[in-house]
């Protein structure tokens, strides 16, 4: 090491790594050249973020490599939080958090263990994350407040997190100008709304210099929004983004707006549609300054969905793709669920087409930071991929492994994790259908648990068959959203693929699947391997010397398989008995089916 010893050095790294600053190297602030040889890495960068990102490459690397150049696919590389600065009601500190409190808020106020938030951005930075939203976007009145007499405590975060080069965003309230300004409208082309926005971004920057921007959800789940005054969504996101214009922040305005009180005997209305339909018609007419943040499919972080034809289509804006690392309808991270292989198959469909890489974090104050320890591989994974979307999800998972565990524990991590995705998937919702879970908490089976509700998340199960029909042909015309030439492949049941069938088509249990197998059968089977599967990953945790990977983590990650195969057999036979039930189709294997 020559020379520099920054605050985002990692401790770790001693004179076999040297780091040289050049100006001239050609590679913008974030990228690097390295190169090992004789156990020495040597890493070369114009600008401090390089020689850190190369400075935790050089901490990755065990063999020699000729020289290489990295740089970051995505400028814009984000986590965001869910965290209250409040304890909900409902939703707690975390909403939809599973690894205990926030690492930055506690029972209304700003943490005491700010060095906790330092190792968190050290963590994030190792990963190549680059921008962090800190507050939930559910703004609550309370957390409203972070824009305007709490912004000391923003500053505070920033300040850790500047250390490791991580920007911060904040989560604002659309009705700020009202709740907290005073003013009797919050319509995004009144003169006096767009003033008070400017003047709060103009006190932001004078605290918080290298400020990302704002986060909004608006019109969505209650949040306020400017539909309320006959406004577009680009209206409203171009006012903040003047805002924030001079300063170089950005505004991150979610897709994801639809009718949360649709009635369900409606069958025209159809959530998939939903951010396509609001959206796209405003095509072009955002700001610079303005990405269009929107969920990877367009419901809502089931386990299996479509590419969002949002992110398809709209090609005059900037666009972001938002993943969830906590696992909200995947096992909440009490199950086993490497996500990296859903995420990677949506980045190979749109990562040309997005500018930024979002990911809500899974992290709390657990001690292990994302309640299952194994959960970990999804956060680095997130920020891997969002600094190169072409990398290989299982040489990510290998990756973690052997930067986590030793090497005699890794073909057990490997057998355990690679394929948890597709395992989850088959013990809960078959074949792409979705939202079979309990209502509210979003935890273990309740088939019909939203099929009466008014959150448009329905199946259509009845005797004779399943699945939603959404081709245009016969049904709610979203097949008809996508361009060529996915929206002729969803179309046709010819060419739909088996995995996502019913979320396109409703179709008889009898209907033969491209695998050759009908539906029933299918549900019968895929149900039976997952919750098997389960088991054996038990299995083969428990043969693990605990001494291997620490006794305190064997412990919990064996009592998290066992809740694991608990409840994998609970969905199994809630699921199997349901259709069995429904449509009076034997197992042709003869297997228990209560
Ligand atoms: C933060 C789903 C979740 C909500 C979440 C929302 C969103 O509806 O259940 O908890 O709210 O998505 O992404 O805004």
């Amino acid at each position: 090491m020559t020379g520099v010893h920054p605050a985002w050095l990692p401790r770790d790294v001693d004179d076999s790594i040297v780091l040289t600053r050049d100006p001239d190297c050609g590679l913008g602030e974030e990228g690097y050249t390295i190169a090992r040889a004789g156990g020495v890495t040597t890493v070369v960068a114009a600008g401090e973020p390089g020689l850190m990102y190369g400075a935790f490459h050089a901490l990755r690397l065990r063999e020699d490599c000729p020289a290489a150049t990295h740089r970051p696919a995505k400028a814009r590389r984000v986590m965001q939080h869910w965290d209250n600065v409040f304890v909900h009601p409902v939703m707690g500190q975390v909403e939809r958090g599973y690894s205990g409190g926030s690492v930055f808020w506690e029972d209304g106020a700003l943490t005491a263990d700010l060095d906790r938030v330092s190792d968190y951005a050290r963590l994030l930075a190792a990963t190549g994350i680059n921008l962090v939203s800190v507050n939930n976007v559910n703004v609550h009145a309370g957390e409203a407040r972070l824009l305007t007499d709490r912004l000391g405590e923003v500053a505070a975060l920033a300040g850790r997190f500047r250390q490791y080069h991580i920007r911060v965003l904040l989560s604002v309230s659309f009705a700020s100008p009202v709740t907290l300004g005073g003013l009797g409208t919050a319509d995004p082309c009144d003169p006096a709304v767009r003033e008070w926005w400017a003047a709060a971004a103009r006190r932001v920057y004078a605290v918080i210099p290298d400020f990302g921007g704002f986060v909004v959800k608006a019109d969505s789940e209650g949040q306020p929004g400017p539909f309320a005054y006959g406004r577009t969504h680009a209206d409203g996101a171009n006012a903040l983004a003047a805002a924030l214009a001079p300063f170089g922040g950005d505004v991150y305005w979610r897709a994801f707006v639809y009718n949360h009180r649709q009635d369900w005997r409606d069958r025209s209305t159809d959530r998939a549609r939903a951010a396509f339909d609001h959206f796209s018609p405003l095509d072009g007419q955002f700001a610079d300054n303005v990405i269009l943040q929107v969920k990877h499919g367009p419901i809502d972080f089931q386990p299996r969905e479509p590419v969002s034809p949002v992110l398809l289509g709209m090609a005059a804006t900037r666009l972001a793709v938002e993943f969830q690392a906590t696992q909200e309808y995947t096992g909440q991270q009490r199950h086993v669920c490497y996500l990296p292989p859903m995420w990677s198959a949506v980045l190979s469909a749109v990562a040309d087409r997005v500018d930024a890489v979002v990911t809500v974090s899974n992290v709390g104050e657990d001690p292990y930071w994302t309640g299952h320890p194994l959960a970990q591989a999804n956060l680095y994974a997130a920020g891997r991929l969002a600094w190169d979307p072409a990398l290989d999800p299982i040489a990510l998972l290998d990756e973690w492994i052997r930067l986590t565990f030793p090497d005699a524990a890794a073909g057990v991590l490997h057998a355990l994790m690679d394929s948890s995705w597709a395992v989850y998937e088959s013990y809960t919702a078959p074949l792409g259908v979705g939202f079979m879970v309990k209502p509210g908490h979003h935890y273990g089976p309740d088939v019909d648990g939203y099929e009466y509700s008014p959150w448009g998340t329905y199946h259509f199960a009845d005797r004779d068959g399943v699945g939603v029909d959404r081709t245009v042909a016969t049904g709610t015309g979203f097949c008809g959203q996508y361009p060529p030439p996915w929206s002729a492949r969803y179309e046709s049941l010819e060419t739909c693929p088996d995995e996502l069938l019913l979320f396109f088509h409703h179709v008889p249990y009898s209907h033969v699947l491209h695998s050759g197998t009908t539906v029933i059968q299918h549900i019968y089977d895929i149900h039976f391997a997952g919750a098997a599967a389960v088991t054996e990953m038990r299995r083969r945790w428990d043969a693990l010397p605990p001494a291997l990977v620490g006794e305190g983590l064997h412990a919990r990650v064996g009592e998290l398989l066992a809740e694991q195969e608990r409840s994998a057999v609970e969905w199994r036979d809630q699921i199997n008995t349901y259709f069995f039930r429904k449509s009076g189709v034997p197992d042709a294997l003869g297997r228990r089916i209560h």
